[in-house]
């Protein structure tokens, strides 16, 4: 009878925790993911659908700041286009990852590394 019962609060208790957990995650990560090294997207362009997140993943320890806008040679032309999401500044501290998005509107949409010139991401809605 004890041996019932203990097993019944060992499963609450497990329960609670693993709810409690998930919770505390901030965000799921994004299906789509486009890598980062330590100066440079490695995936430089990349494909989504409509309403789809991109989960920017920094691969190395090193850092990024990345924003809405890109590079043209050495100048840093920053803004977002009509439909972008706004993405406003996000740092990367390194061997971390976030998500930008959702991508609700169709259209090309260009991201950039203010840190590190020449650093473009171009993402192609569909
Ligand atoms: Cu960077």
């Amino acid at each position: 009878m004890y041996k019932k019962l203990l097993f019944v609060m060992v499963c609450l208790s497990l329960f609670t925790v693993i709810i409690a957990a998930c919770s505390i995650k901030e965000q799921v990560e994004a299906s789509t993911k486009v890598k980062m090294g330590s100066a440079n997207f490695i995936d430089t362009t990349v494909t989504v659908k409509k309403g789809d997140s991109i989960a920017l993943v920094d691969t190395v320890s090193g850092p990024h700041v990345i924003s809405n806008g890109t590079w043209q040679g050495n100048k840093a032309k920053a803004g977002a286009e009509p439909g972008a999401p706004n993405i406003g500044t996000i740092n990367f501290a390194g061997n971390d990852s976030k998500n930008i998005g959702p991508f609700t509107t169709a259209g090309t949409f260009e991201f950039y590394c203010t840190i590190h010139p020449g650093m473009n991401l171009t993402v192609k809605v569909v």
